[in-house]
């Protein structure tokens, strides 16, 4: 190609590989390298970044520039999310609903859709955990992974839309997008013995654009020590991030309530009587104090 006639397109990054980004342009997916000039601005280019890109070769080409993000999420790093997909098994392992409530809580910080996955429902019923979520209108979907069905719901939300899974290691989550999607023909845990605790099968993050359109990724499953996974809320926005509280907002007793432990804490007070599950006002508790544990500089840092 002459040099004065070179293309530039628009894409998406899909992969990230050893310095190679793969980005996903016009039908056709370029490798494509990045030069310093990131480095240099501080910009980390990430999957889900929408690029422009300078046609070099064939399938080859170089990132001028990253578009504005709309959202971002650094562990691992992805931007642009329309849905973050939590999803968590009925049993083997047993959800953690104190990790989840996190999760869903940085999603709502960032603006991303949260949507709450239960699988393995033919282990064990799904029931309990979804009325929690139901109740907080957070969405959630219940599948078993052995029944094509009952995913086919969740996949009609997630055609046209960028969205990640992640959750757990051995959950279920490379086994539900090859339910949805059986063309990207994933490769998932075995249920072979052999097998050690914990082995992440999925390794790195990578976008699989979907033929109905839309970029779905997966990523390998986290363990519950991975706490400020992707991003620390500051004390008084937290109440903001659970949805279920927020009709009750503004009315407590105390302008500086802190919805933990007050008198005449509206919050408190649906907690009792049962509007705002339990389990979720516990995990709002328990990430505050961690909150005010966290120094001022560490704030800064973000
Ligand atoms: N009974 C039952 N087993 C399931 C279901 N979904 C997944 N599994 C099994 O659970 C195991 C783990 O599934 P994966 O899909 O590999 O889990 P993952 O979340 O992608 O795991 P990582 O990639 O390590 O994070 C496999 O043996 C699956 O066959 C389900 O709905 N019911
Ligand atoms: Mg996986
Ligand atoms: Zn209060």
């Amino acid at each position: 190609m002459p040099e004065n006639n070179k293309a530039a397109l628009q894409g998406t990054i899909v992969k990230l590989i050893g310095g190679i980004y793969f980005v996903d342009a016009s039908e056709s997916v370029y490798e494509c390298t990045a030069r310093g000039v990131f480095r240099k601005k501080g910009i980390t280019p990430s999957c889900g970044d929408k690029a422009l890109i300078e046609v070099t070769g064939e399938n080859t080409a170089v990132i001028t520039e990253i578009c504005e993000r709309k959202n971002e999420i650094v562990r691992p790093p992805m931007a642009n999310l329309d849905n973050l997909v939590f999803v968590s098994s009925t049993c083997e392992p047993a959800p953690n609903l104190t990790l989840l409530d996190k999760f869903i809580a940085v999603a709502e910080y960032k603006g991303i859709n949260p949507i709450v996955v239960f699988t393995k429902t033919d282990l064990s019923s799904p029931q309990e955990y979804c009325e929690i979520y139901e109740k907080c209108g957070i969405e959630v979907y219940c599948i078993d992974n052995s029944d094509e069905k009952s995913c086919l719901a969740l996949k009609e939300r997630l055609v046209g839309k960028i969205s990640a899974f992640t959750g757990n290691t051995g959950v279920g989550k490379t086994s539900l997008l090859n339910n949805m999607f059986p063309d990207l023909n994933l490769k998932t845990q075995h249920i072979s013995r052999k097998l050690g605790r914990g082995k992440h099968t999925t390794r790195h993050v990578e976008f699989y654009t979907l033929s109905e359109g839309g970029y779905i990724a997966d990523t390998p499953g986290f363990s519950s020590f991975d706490t400020n996974r992707y991003d620390i809320i500051f004390k008084d926005e937290l109440a903001g991030c659970f949805k279920e509280f927020s009709q009750y907002l503004g009315k407590c007793r105390f302008v500086n309530c802190s919805h933990t432990k007050e008198i005449g804490c509206e919050i408190i007070k649906h907690v009792e009587s049962g509007d705002i599950p339990r389990s979720r006002h516990e995990s709002y508790v328990e990430m505050y104090k961690a909150a005010c544990g966290i120094n001022e500089w560490e704030y800064k840092k973000k």
